[in-house]
């Protein structure tokens, strides 16, 4: 998608702090963390919100997912952390292509907000 940000993050156009990338998912620092630990772990297939996920993306979840609890922990977050998905606005998304936030190294309150 060519004005999309996160897409743009992927293609290098827009500067990030990655921390890891293969053939299915980009992870980068988020710029405005939330927690010690903040990261993002985005697909590098362009899907705008969770409403837009297909049966055939799956793997792609499900290894988004993985990558989300092995990068967790390589940081640190052994202790525990948190994953979370906004979808559409009512949810708080405001990129349109889905991301997981990882969050962590700190006592995280629940419910969030
Ligand atoms: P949200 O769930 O759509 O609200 O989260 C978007 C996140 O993307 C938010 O935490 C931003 O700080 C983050 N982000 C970023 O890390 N780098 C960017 O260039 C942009 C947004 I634009």
């Amino acid at each position: 998608m060519d004005d999309c940000l996160f897409c743009k993050i992927i293609r290098g156009d827009i500067p990030s702090k990655r921390i890891y990338e293969d053939d299915r998912v980009y992870a980068f620092y988020d710029i405005d963390p939330k927690a010690p630990v903040h990261f993002l772990v985005i697909p590098k297939k362009h899907i705008a919100t969770l409403n837009d996920l297909a049966e055939s993306d799956e793997a792609l979840t499900g290894h988004m997912l993985f990558t989300a609890q092995r990068i967790a922990n390589s940081l640190g977050c052994e202790q525990g952390f948190r994953v979370v998905m906004n979808c559409n606005d009512m949810g708080g998304q405001t990129v349109y292509h889905i991301h997981m936030h990882v969050l962590g190294q700190r006592q995280l309150d629940w419910p969030p907000g």
